[in-house]
This record gives C-alpha cells, structure tokens and sequence, in this order.
C-alpha cells in the first residue's frame, strides 16, 4: 500500500497542553510521524511519497471561511496583542452567553472559535493543516484513480474539527475534506468509518443531515471519554441524514473481542449502504497502553483489525488520527495496513 507522507507536518510544534491542570508537552506531538514512517519503511509497506497541493478550495467546501481565516493569522494576532505563552481559551460562549457574535479581541475569537483547552495554538499550526488535508487529498487522488488502498499520514489528525471548530488536536477535518471531495469527483456514496479512541464529533456533525456520507464511529462512551458531549447510540442524523449516522459508544476496558463484534455491526451496515468509497479514520489509542485512553487492543490485534476492513471489499483511505502510545504507534499502525493488504 502507498503511503503520503510530509515533513511539513511538523512545522505544528505546540510547546504545550493544558492536562489535568498543568502545562504538559503535547500528546499529540511530531515524533508520532517519524516513528510511523519508520515502521512503513521497515515492514517494506509500499513506496512512500510526498502530498501534492490542492489549496484552500477543498477546505473552504467544509469549513466557515472566517474560521479558516482565524486559524491563519491567530498566532501573530496573539503575540502582536503581547501575550507571551500560546494561546489557549479561557472563556467560550457557554450556555447563558451570546454565540451569534464573534469578537475583535483576540482572546475573545479564541473563545469562540475552540471547542476544548487542551490544543495550544502555535506558529506553524496553521501550515501544517494544511499540508495535512494535502496528505489526505493526496492518498484519495491514488485510491481514486487506481482503486487501490492509500495511507494519508495526516497530522494533525481531523476528526474533531467541525465546521467552525478546532480541539482534541485537530483544526481541519481532513475525512470531510476528503469524502466531499470524492462526492465531488462523481461519487454518489462515501462511508466514514472511524476507528480511533474518540468520537469524531465534528466528521458526525458535518454530515448529520446528509445522506450521501455515512458515518461510523466506535469510541470511549461519552459519559466517560471526551469529548464527551457527542457520541451517544441515540445520535442517528436528522432529516434526509436519518440512519446515515451510527455510533458505537464502548464501556472502559473494552477488549479486541467486545470491539471487534461492533466493528462486525459497522462492517454489516456499511455494507448495506453499498458506498462506492471507504474513508478510515484511523485512530490507534484504542490500544491498552495508550497513556489517554480506555480500551485495550493488543498489538497483534491490529492486524485482525485490517484483515476485517479489507473484507468490506472497497476502495480504501486510511486517514491517520490518533494514537499516543509514542514507542508502539508505529507498529500498531501499520498492523492495521498489513493486516489490509493480506500478509
Ligand atoms: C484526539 B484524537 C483525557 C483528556 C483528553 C483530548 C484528547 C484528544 C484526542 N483525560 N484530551 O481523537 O486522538
Ligand atoms: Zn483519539
């Protein structure tokens, strides 16, 4: 399988994470990419190649303009107002506060424009999203035109980015970007299965309406996991979106042989839908060491994970999210590719 991979993705290097009440190195930080490509080069996955560019059209397709435009100019806003560490939000429009005016100040756009804390802004941020959905366009281009899988290691990751919205590291929702342009492209139906520890809250809000994307989520129970706000069994789509939207919230301690029987229901629905294209975001902080996160998939796991998507029997991109077990990342990434492409 071919993997897109860049170098630009690390141009995002956050010095901090807000975590349990202190400023800790990111979760989410460069090294996750270097040790996933080496273990692409070491297993001999495929040949590894740079992104093309494809602009901003493809982001504008899914994302509000001015929150495009805010995540550009955030950083130098931020020091030019003098402020010294990196910007983190300290006041949102809540509930009982007015959310249909966006502040001048700074301070006040950050508010508006985060959905949680924990992802500083930096310089470099906005780049390397953008170099991001690059990858992510980059790996669908291929799928698109040969009918073979693709590995997009995007960083930062996506599936938490809404339409107006960055958190849980994420700032462009990189699946969205892709399954609209696969639609775009003359695709009547795309699935969206995402198979990382956390709900994909902005890919589900994005197309809670539609019926052209099917969205699948297996993920911590909200009651317990961020984001915990989205990701309840109850959360199906409205309107014309009705049915397209299907959540598979898993209790702590969940094990490969309970996950993987909802990852059998999500394989039968998506198989109902017949799509003409799989996007997979693939998260690997299901697995037991993951520092964040509570279920405990086992390396070897990962392969039977693959083997399992690849009986789906579609056109795939895998579309990296997330994954902190730093020191296992790479292995159990590309598990879940070899596992796919049947060694
Ligand atoms: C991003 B992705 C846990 C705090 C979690 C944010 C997690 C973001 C996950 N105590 N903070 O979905 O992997
Ligand atoms: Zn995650």
């Amino acid at each position: 399988m071919l993997t897109f991979h860049s170098e630009e993705t690390k141009k995002r290097q956050a010095r901090t994470e807000l975590y349990g009440g202190t400023l800790v190195p990111p979760f989410e930080c460069p090294e996750r990419v270097d040790i996933i490509i080496d273990r692409v080069r070491q297993v001999g996955l495929g040949e590894v190649r740079l992104p093309g560019t494809y602009g901003l059209e493809p982001v504008l397709a899914i994302h509000d303009a001015r929150y495009i435009d805010f995540l550009e100019t955030a950083w130098d806003e931020w020091v030019a107002a003098g402020l010294e560490g990196e910007p983190i939000p300290s006041i949102w429009p809540a509930r009982r506060l007015r959310s249909d005016v966006i502040p001048d100040n700074i301070d006040g756009k950050i508010g508006y424009y985060a959905l949680a804390a924990e992802t500083s802004l930096s310089p470099g941020t906005f780049e390397a999203a953008d170099t991001s959905k690059d990858i992510a366009l980059s790996a669908l281009d291929h799928v698109l035109h040969t009918g073979e899988p693709a590995f997009g290691l995007c960083r930062p990751p996506g599936h938490h980015a809404a339409v107006d919205q960055y958190g849980g590291y994420c700032f462009f929702n990189n699946a969205a970007i892709a399954a609209q342009c696969a639609l775009n492209d003359g695709m009547q139906r795309v699935a969206i299965l995402d198979i990382d520890f956390h709900h994909g809250n902005g890919t589900q809000d994005i197309f809670y309406d539609r019926d052209d994307v099917l969205f699948l989520s297996l993920h911590g129970e909200p009651n317990d996991a961020f984001p915990y706000y989205l990701g309840f069994a109850d959360e199906t789509g409205q309107g014309k979106g009705e049915s397209f939207n299907v959540n598979y919230p898993l209790p702590r301690h969940t094990d490969y042989a309970a996950w993987s029987q909802a990852l059998d229901q999500a394989i039968a629905r998506i198989r109902a839908y017949r799509p003409e294209l799989l996007i997979v975001s693939l998260g690997v902080d299901t697995f037991e060491k993951d520092p964040i996160s509570f279920f405990k998939l086992k390396s070897e796991e990962f392969i039977d994970c693959g083997r399992r998507l690849k009986q789906i029997g579609l056109p795939t991109t895998f579309l990296m999210e997330g994954g902190y077990a730093v020191e296992e990342i790479g292995i159990n990434t590309v598990n879940v590719l070899t596992g796919f492409d049947g060694d």
